[in-house]
C-alpha cells in the first residue's frame, strides 16, 4: 500500500533528521557501560563513503553496506557512537530500529474484540477461533468477490450469479463468473475474511470461507428478485438441497430496499433452514431499517466512527451497531480502499456469528439456531449512548468476544 510506505518513509526521515540536527543519542539509551549496540552511519558523500568506510569497520562489526545511500550498518560498543557522529565525513549516526508496516489489524476489528476471539480460542481450538471450519461458510450476497486477492486467497469456494433476472445464470467453482466489476463485494469479504498473513488488513474471521453470490451489478444495483434468488441458492449451497452441512451458514447482504413479498419469503425460506441472515441497516438517515434489514428473521446493523459516534446518514432503529465509518478493506484489482456505509459495518456481525458457529462445532455443540444467535448478539452487545436499547445504537455494539464466551456456554 502507498499509504504505508509513505507513513513508514515520513517517520524514517523525521529519525534521520532529528539526529542530523543534534547528534545526540536517543532519547533512552543512557550510556550505561559499553554494550555493543547497532548503528547506521551515513557518509557525507560517495567520496567520503569510499574513502572512510574501512576506517569505520575497524571500529565495530560491519551487518550490511547500502552503498547507493552512503550508510553502512555497524555493530559496536555504545561509547563508540559519539565519537563516530563527529567525524567531519558523517552525515548522521542512527540507531538501527524495528520498522513495523501499517498494523494490519485495524481499529475495527480490534474495536468489536475479534482478535480477543482468535487469542483466547486458538491455543484450544486452532483454525476455527478465525472462522475455519469444514462446513461453516458465510455467503456474500452483493456486487461479486475479486477472489484473485491476495489478501482473500483461496477464501472463495463457489460462485451463484443472479444478475437482472438474465436466463444466464450461475452456479459453480469458475470463480471468474463472480468477479467483482464494482468493488464493493470485495470490500465486503474483506472484512469478513481478510487473511492474517503479514501484509494489508485483516478481516473478523481471517479464515473462513465463502460463497460469492453475485447479484448487484457492475453500478451496485440488482432485481430485488435476483436477490431473492441469491438467498435462496446460498440456503442450498454447492449440493442444490436445503438442509444439508454445504448451506451458508451466514447470508450477509450489505443492500436494501423496500419490502417486497419475494424478498421476506426468501427470508423466511432461509431462516427456516437456520442460516442466519445479517443486513444493513442502509444509510438514508431514516427512522428505520430498510429491507431485508427490517425483517424480524434479518439482523440488522448500523454504522458507529471510530470515536462511537453514530453518524447521521445510518439509519436508526438498527439491532446492533459496528464499526462502518473509513474501514479500511480488499478492492477489485488487488489493492486496498477506504469505504463508509452500514454496508461495511454489516459485514463485522456475519464475520463474528461465522466465529460463533465454528466455534461451536470445534467445541464439540452443535450450531446455535438463528434465533439463538440474534439472542447471543443482542445480550452481550456494548450497551452505548442511553442505557438500554436506544434508536441510534440498538442493543449497542457488536462484541465478538463476548457473544462468543456466551455462545460456548450454552448447551
Ligand atoms: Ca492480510
Ligand atoms: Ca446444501
Ligand atoms: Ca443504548
Amino acid at each position: 500500500m502507498k499509504r504505508n510506505k509513505r507513513n513508514i518513509g515520513i517517520i524514517g526521515l523525521v529519525s534521520v533528521l532529528l539526529i542530523f540536527l543534534s547528534f545526540a543519542p536517543l532519547v533512552g539509551y543512557a550510556e550505561q557501560g559499553d554494550q555493543r549496540v547497532r548503528v547506521i552511519v551515513g557518509f557525507k558523500s560517495d567520496a567520503d563513503y569510499n574513502a572512510y568506510k574501512g576506517l569505520l569497520s575497524s571500529m565495530g562489526s560491519v551487518v550490511l553496506e547500502i552503498a547507493e545511500v552512503k550508510a553502512i550498518v555497524l555493530e559496536l560498543p555504545q561509547s563508540l557512537v559519539n565519537r563516530i557522529a563527529s567525524l567531519p565525513f558523517v552525515r548522521y549516526v542512527d540507531y538501527d530500529k524495528p520498522v513495523k508496516i501499517q498494523q494490519e489489524v485495524q481499529w475495527n476489528i480490534e474495536m468489536i474484540n475479534a482478535t480477543k476471539v482468535w487469542n483466547t480460542y486458538s491455543p484450544q481450538y486452532g483454525d476455527a477461533a478465525y472462522g475455519y471450519g469444514l462446513t461453516i461458510r458465510v455467503a456474500v450476497v452483493d456486487t461479486g468477490i475479486y477472489y484473485r486477492h491476495s489478501d482473500l486467497k483461496n477464501s472463495v469456494t463457489w460462485c451463484v450469479v443472479s444478475l437482472r433476472n438474465t436466463k444466464t445464470l450461475y452456479e459453480g467453482t469458475n470463480l471468474k463468473n463472480c468477479d467483482d466489476p464494482n468493488g464493493h463485494g470485495t470490500h465486503v469479504a474483506g472484512i469478513i475474511a481478510a487473511r492474517l498473513n503479514g501484509f494489508g488488513v485483516a478481516g473478523v474471521a481471517p479464515k473462513v470461507l465463502l460463497y460469492a453470490i453475485r447479484v448487484l451489478d457492475a453500478s451496485g444495483s440488482g432485481y430485488v428478485s435476483d436477490v431473492a434468488k441469491g438467498i435462496v441458492e446460498a440456503t442450498k449451497g454447492p449440493d442444490n438441497n436445503a438442509g444439508t452441512d454445504d448451506d451458508a451458514d451466514v447470508i450477509s447482504m450489505s443492500l436494501g430496499g423496500p419490502d417486497s413479498p419475494v424478498l421476506r419469503d426468501a427470508v423466511i425460506y432461509a431462516y427456516s433452514y437456520g442460516v442466519v441472515l445479517v443486513a444493513a441497516a442502509g444509510n438514508e438517515g431514516a427512522s428505520q431499517p430498510s429491507y431485508p434489514a427490517a425483517y424480524p428473521e434479518v439482523i440488522a446493523v448500523g454504522a458507529i466512527d471510530i470515536n462511537y459516534q453514530v453518524p447521521s446518514w445510518s439509519n436508526r432503529n438498527p439491532d446492533l451497531v459496528a464499526p462502518g465509518v473509513n474501514i479500511l478493506s480488499t478492492w477489485k484489482g488487488g489493492g486496498y480502499a477506504y469505504a463508509s456505509g452500514t454496508s461495511m459495518a454489516t459485514p463485522h456481525v456475519s464475520a463474528t456469528v461465522a466465529l460463533i458457529q465454528a466455534l461451536r462445532l470445534a467445541s464439540g455443540h452443535g450450531k446455535l439456531t438463528p434465533d439463538q444467535v440474534k439472542d447471543v448478539l443482542i445480550s452481550t452487545a456494548i450497551d452505548l449512548g442511553p442505557s438500554g436499547y436506544d434508536p441510534a445504537y440498538g442493543y449497542g455494539l457488536v462484541d465478538a468476544y463476548r457473544a462468543v464466551n456466551n455462545a460456548l456456554n450454552m448447551s
